[in-house]
């Protein structure tokens, strides 16, 4: 690999949000089914796990959150063990919500996926979320031998920083042997978009419903999933097809490093 490669080598798929609606649905209703669990009265509303979200990291979050909390210990060791514990168990039902089928993955994902593999182009898994949350998701989805399909995996154990830190593609990218600019990442959260373009990686974004008017500036191009080729800004090329395909986002990874500089997608405040 040479740091001027711009031909499409790889492709990095970011998890939650991307891959499914794992915060809405998933760890957020894990979340509240921890706090039930423990006899804690606390709730995460859609819209208030929303506002959580700024804080990267599922432990770390919630840790943001008992520092508002007038019900939570005062005492920083307890707050961080109760944090520790609740995550945990959070973790736990999560895998029960995915292995109970409840979380679909996306439109048009497993499709690019299986488009890369005939193809034979590399794919990296770069997420900040637990290797527990990660392997449970992948197995429902694509079986017990998932970790074949990816030249690398880097989750959220792996790396002594969460996103928007670049580490976690800086690892990806060690690990698939690439450079930078020979590799694109579909994200769908302002901080992962930080992240891939902190690594120099171009980025393109699905919206997910908690970004879903997010700013996220860098990308190279921003839409409503890989189901459509519809409603993306910059449009695909001209082709046929009802979804993403590997031709699009090697088009817009082309026009990428043609304009290194793409304008920032639309400012609008994050809404539901
Ligand atoms: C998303 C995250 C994670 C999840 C929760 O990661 O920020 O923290 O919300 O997972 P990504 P944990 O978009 O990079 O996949 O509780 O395991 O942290
Ligand atoms: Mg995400």
């Amino acid at each position: 690999m040479t740091e001027s490669d711009t031909t499409l080598r790889a492709l990095f798929w970011d998890v939650d949000g991307t891959l499914a609606e794992t915060e809405r649905d998933g760890h957020r209703v894990a979340f509240n089914r921890a706090f039930e669990a423990v006899g804690l009265p606390w709730r995460w509303d859609v819209s208030r796990y929303g506002e959580l979200l700024s804080v990267a990291g599922g432990r770390e979050r919630l840790i943001a959150d008992l520092e508002t909390r007038g019900d939570a210990p005062t005492d920083r060791d307890e707050r961080e063990a109760l944090a520790a514990e609740l995550h945990r168990k959070k973790n736990d039902f999560y895998a029960e919500i995915v292995n109970d089928l409840e979380l679909d993955l996306r439109e048009g994902v497993a499709e690019l996926m299986d488009e890369c593999m005939q193809r034979g182009l590399p794919m990296a898994v770069t997420t900040t979320t637990s290797r527990s949350n990660l392997d449970a998701l992948m197995r429902v989805h694509f079986r017990a031998g998932w970790k074949q399909r990816f030249a690398a995996i880097i989750n959220g154990e792996d790396v002594a920083e969460k996103k928007p830190h670049p580490e976690v593609y800086q690892k990806a990218l060690k690990q698939v042997g690439v450079a930078p600019a020979s590799v694109v990442a579909i994200e769908d959260s302002p901080d992962g978009v930080t992240a891939a373009r902190r690594a120099g990686v171009a980025v393109i974004v699905t919206r997910s419903v908690y970004f879903s008017h997010a700013p996220v500036d860098g990308a190279v191009a921003v839409g409503p999933g890989l189901h459509t080729r519809e409603g993306w800004e910059p449009g695909p090329p001209a082709g046929k097809g009802d979804h993403v395909r590997l031709d699009d986002i090697a088009h817009w990874h082309t026009q990428f490093h043609d304009n290194p500089s793409p304008k920032p997608a639309d400012a609008k405040p994050a809404s539901l």
